[in-house]
C-alpha cells in the first residue's frame, strides 16, 4: 500500500490505473507540465545529471532514494500519505464527524480556492529560482537546490491531482491555470505577494527558503488537519519533503554567518566587503526583508474567510490535536494587535476571525529559532553582535500594518523618518549590487564560495567533495 508504483507513466500510490477519467486528464496535463517545466525550470541545467533523491513509498522510514538523474526524467508523481483508519474531523462544526472522502458540495468553492491558492506557490518558487544555478556556490548547493525545485513541481502535481480527482471541469481549467500564470507577470501575475518577487540571488534564495518556505511549513500543517481526507493525507506527505528545504535555508544562512565571523575574526573589522564576505548589518537587512513579506503570507489578522476555513472544517490550526480547547472557538478571544494613534497596543477578539494571526503567531515562534542557533554561532566567535527578528508591524503590506510604517524595534514612525532610515532597514540598491558580485560560479569539486562555509556533512552519507551535479 505504502510502495508507489513506478511502472506507470505517472507514478502514484493512489491505484491510478483503477480511474481512468483521472489518468487520462492527467496524462494529458503531464506533457503540459513538462512543456512549462523546460521553460520556466532552472535555466541551463536541464540536461545535466544531478544527485537527487526521489520518493519510493510515504513510510516515515526509507521513502527516498537516491541516484543520478537529469531533471526532465524525474518521476514526479502522485504520493498521499496513508489513510488513517477511523479518522474524524477535528475542528469546527462538523468535529467528530468521519472525515470526508470526497468534496462537500456546499464548501466546493472556498475548497478549490484554497488548493488553488497553495498550488499557485509550489511553481511561482521554481520561476523564481529559475536563474540560480548559473551564479552557484557550490556543487552541493547546486544539488540542493534543484532537489528543492524538482519537490516543488511535486507539490504542484499534489494540488493538481486533488483539483483533477475531486473538482470535474473547473479543477481541469485550474490545473492549465497553474502553469500559465507567471512569478513577476504583470499581467498573469502569481497569486499571493512573496511569491511575485524575485530570487535574484543565493542570499535572497537561503532567506526564502529559511522564511518563506517556512510559511508553506505551517499553511501545509494547517491543511494535513483538513476534514477533506485527501487534501490532509497529500498535505502529510508534502511536509515530508518541505523539511528538507528548511533544512537548506536555516543550514545555508548558518554557513553564511559562519563564514562571516571567520573573515571577521581573521581581519578584526565589520566592513568586510573589501574581503568578499557579507556583514552582519547587510544579513539583517536581508532578514528585515525575507520575514516582513512572508509574513504578509498569513493574510489579515482579522478574516472572515480564516473563520469560515476553520468553522466549515476545512483548515486547521497548527498541530490542532495538541490544543487543550473546544476545537470550535465560538466563545474564547485572542490578543491581536491594534494601532491607537502611533501606538501599538493590544485587544482581544473573537478567536475564530483571529486565525491567521493565531498562525504567525507560531511561525514567528518557529522563526525565532533559527536566528536563535544563527546567534550561536555569533557568540562562539566571541562577536558582540545579534541578528534579530524586526517587529512584525515592520514592512508590511497585508493587515493592520499595512496603514503604517513601523520601525524594525516596533516604533510607529512617520514617513520622514521612514523615508530617511529604510535604508539601514531594508536592503538597499548598492546591497544588491554588493551581493551580485558576490555571485561567480564556484563548481569545481568540494570548493565554496568564499560568502559561505561548507556545510558539516554531505548529502545522504556523501563526502562535501562528492559531485553532486554532473556538468562535464
Ligand atoms: N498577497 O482574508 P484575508 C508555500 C488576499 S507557502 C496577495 O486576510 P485569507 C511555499 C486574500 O486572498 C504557503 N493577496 O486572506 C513556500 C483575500 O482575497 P479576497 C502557501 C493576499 O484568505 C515556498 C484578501 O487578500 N499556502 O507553500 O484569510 C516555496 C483578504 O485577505 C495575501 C497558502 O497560502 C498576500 N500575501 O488568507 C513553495 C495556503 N494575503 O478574498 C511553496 C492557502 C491575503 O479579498 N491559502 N491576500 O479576494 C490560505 O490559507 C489563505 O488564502 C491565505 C490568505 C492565508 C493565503
Amino acid at each position: 500500500m505504502a510502495g508507489i508504483d513506478y511502472s506507470e507513466r505517472i507514478p502514484n500510490n493512489v491505484g491510478l490505473s483503477d480511474n481512468r477519467r483521472l489518468q487520462r486528464a492527467l496524462e494529458d496535463w503531464q506533457p503540459k507540465f513538462l512543456e512549462w517545466w523546460m521553460e520556466m525550470g532552472p535555466n541551463g541545467f536541464q540536461a545535466k545529471e544531478t544527485y537527487l533523491r526521489t520518493a519510493v513509498s510515504v513510510d516515515a522510514q526509507g521513502w527516498a532514494q537516491f541516484d543520478y538523474v537529469k531533471m526532465p526524467d524525474y518521476r514526479w508523481g502522485l504520493f498521499l500519505a496513508e489513510r488513517e483508519p477511523g479518522r474524524t474531523i477535528g475542528f469546527g462544526d462538523h468535529m467528530g464527524a468521519p472525515v470526508w472522502q470526497d468534496v462537500p458540495g456546499e464548501y466546493r468553492g472556498v475548497l478549490r480556492r484554497l488548493i488553488v491558492t497553495q498550488g499557485d506557490t509550489e511553481p511561482a518558487s521554481v520561476e523564481q529560482q529559475r536563474h540560480l544555478g548559473q551564479t552557484c556556490p557550490s556543487l552541493y548547493d547546486l544539488r540542493n537546490l534543484f532537489q528543492i525545485n524538482v519537490e516543488e513541481g511535486r507539490h504542484l502535481w499534489a494540488m493538481v491531482y486533488l483539483l483533477d480527482a475531486y473538482f470535474g471541469r473547473d479543477g481541469r481549467e485550474e490545473s492549465e491555470a497553474l502553469l500559465q500564470r507567471r512569478s513577476g507577470d504583470r499581467d498573469k501575475p502569481r497569486i499571493l505577494g512573496a511569491f511575485n518577487e524575485k530570487t535574484p540571488d543565493w542570499l535572497s534564495y537561503l532567506m526564502f527558503t529559511y522564511f518563506t518556505d517556512r510559511d508553506g511549513k505551517y499553511q501545509l500543517a494547517s491543511l494535513a488537519e483538513s476534514g477533506f481526507d485527501p487534501l490532509s493525507r497529500t498535505c502529510r506527505f508534502m511536509l515530508t519533503e518541505e523539511a528538507h528545504h528548511l533544512f537548506v535555508g536555516e543550514a545555508g544562512i548558518g554557513r553564511v554567518v559562519q563564514r562571516t565571523c571567520e573573515l571577521m575574526r581573521e581581519s578584526r573589522t565589520d566592513d568586510l566587503r573589501r574581503l568578499g564576505g557579507i556583514d552582519l548589518a547587510t544579513l539583517q537587512r536581508y532578514i528585515n526583508f525575507h520575514y516582513s513579506v512572508s509574513l504578509d503570507l498569513f493574510g489579515s489578522e482579522i478574516s472572515t474567510n480564516a473563520a469560515n476555513f476553520y468553522t466549515m472544517g476545512l483548515k486547521g490550526r497548527f498541530e490542532e490535536g495538541k490544543k487543550r480547547d473546544d476545537h470550535r472557538l465560538k466563545d474564547t478571544t485572542y490578543s491581536l494587535n491594534e494601532l491607537d494613534g502611533d501606538r501599538i497596543t493590544a485587544r482581544e477578539a473573537p478567536a475564530l476571525p483571529s486565525l491567521n494571526e493565531r498562525l504567525r503567531d507560531d511561525y514567528i515562534a518557529d522563526c525565532q529559532r533559527g536566528l536563535d542557533r544563527w546567534n550561536q554561532i555569533i557568540e562562539k566567535h566571541g562577536i558582540g553582535q545579534e541578528l534579530r527578528l524586526p517587529h512584525r508591524g515592520f514592512h508590511r503590506a497585508i493587515g493592520l500594518f499595512a496603514e503604517v510604517k513601523v520601525s524594525p524595534d516596533g516604533r510607529v514612525v512617520s514617513e520622514a523618518e521612514w523615508d530617511a532610515k529604510k535604508h539601514e532597514w531594508l536592503p538597499t540598491e548598492a546591497d544588491e549590487r554588493y551581493i551580485q558580485s558576490l555571485m561567480q560560479p564556484v563548481t569545481q569539486i568540494g570548493r565554496f564560495a568564499n560568502w559561505i562555509a561548507p556545510p558539516a556533512r554531505g548529502v545522504n552519507g556523501r563526502p562535501i567533495d562528492f559531485e553532486y551535479v554532473r556538468l562535464a
